[in-house]
């Protein structure tokens, strides 16, 4: 997503993350866009339902305590009906996650109370079917008491969501059931950050030997759980949910179920440069598509997992 994309896209999001924060309101608006979207390296196009366009949507990112003003649009050039169902949200699964129609849109509020990272998605159905064609998000609630010893500052954070790709046509009832699916997608696309196994890959994740590199993981599959391992690595420290109550540490593979997500850091190396292999260690799945190489190298992108820029994706 360009810049003016975001800023039409958001509007209020504060990117920064304030040592103590004072409660604020935060408006988002997401329009819904029907459109082909490029899901592999090579450049093929697919129709899919997305939240502003990409796949995943905006990544919408405000501190605990805050009122999240949210308006959805389902723009009058789509088919399909659409809803938001933000996992942050406390509210009723009928009023402020209610369908709309195309032209139409809704507002809703909700506070997020809850620290840690969140997955938004769309309701409406198929459910499985609006999943499966990219319509998902992620939403950081940072904790409102700012960073801590159970909780230090990252030197580098990326977000990476890992989807399904079903082929072109395929039911909704097949979704529902898994048949038809034939790759996974990573933050949006097969691959995505290896050219390992892709000889078409451009990007990788990159971050400096030694530094404290979060991820934020989200499980965005209608079905599979993603066994999340890092290849010659250990989990230095995970957050269940993302919230720094939920502390595990020196963790191999982390099991995050469908619809769920979690915080994780890895700390390469400080003496030489190193890479590793952040796998869906459900090798069906790896094997098609969820894996990403991370680079340790003195020379990494500055700009990468830095500033705001925690999805990565090629220029326009
Ligand atoms: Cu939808």
């Amino acid at each position: 997503m360009n810049l003016k994309n975001l800023t039409i896209a958001l509007t209020g999001i504060a990117f920064l993350f304030p040592a103590a924060a004072f409660a604020k309101t935060v408006n988002v608006k997401i329009p819904v866009i029907e459109k082909k979207l490029i899901i592999d390296n090579a450049g093929t196009e697919q129709e899919m339902w997305t939240f502003g366009g990409t796949i995943p949507g905006p990544l919408v990112r405000v501190t605990q305590g805050d009122i999240v003003n949210f308006t959805l649009d389902n723009l009058k050039t789509n088919k399909q009906s659409h809803s938001m169902d933000f996992h942050a949200a406390v509210v009723d699964v009928l009023d402020e996650f209610g369908t709309i129609n195309p032209g139409q849109t809704k507002d809703f509020q909700f506070s997020a109370d809850y620290p840690g990272v969140f997955i938004y998605h769309c309701g409406a159905e198929a459910m499985s079917e609006h999943i499966a064609r990219g319509m998902y998000g992620v939403i950081i609630v940072d904790p409102k008491e700012g960073y801590s010893e159970a909780y230090p500052k990252p030197d580098r954070e990326y977000v990476i969501v890992q989807g399904d790709l079903f082929k072109e046509g395929t039911s909704p009832q097949d979704i529902t059931k898994n048949i038809g699916k034939y790759g996974n997608l990573i933050n949006g696309k097969v691959f995505h950050y290896d050219p390992v196994h892709d000889q078409n890959a451009s990007l990788a994740l990159e971050a400096k030997p030694g530094e404290r590199v979060r991820f934020y993981f989200v499980n965005a599959q209608i079905n599979d759980s993603v066994a999340f391992h890092p290849i010659a690595g250990i989990w230095d420290r995970v957050w269940d949910n993302g919230n720094p109550k939920n502390i595990s540490h020196g963790m191999q593979t982390y099991s995050v179920a469908p619809a769920h997500a979690v915080t994780l850091d890895l700390i390469s190396p400080k003496d030489r440069p190193t890479n590793n292999a952040l796998v869906d260690h459900q090798m069906k799945n790896a094997l098609s598509g969820a894996i990403t190489i991370l680079l340790n190298h003195e020379d990494a992108n500055p700009a990468f997992g830095t500033n705001g820029n925690l999805i990565i994706r090629e220029e326009d």
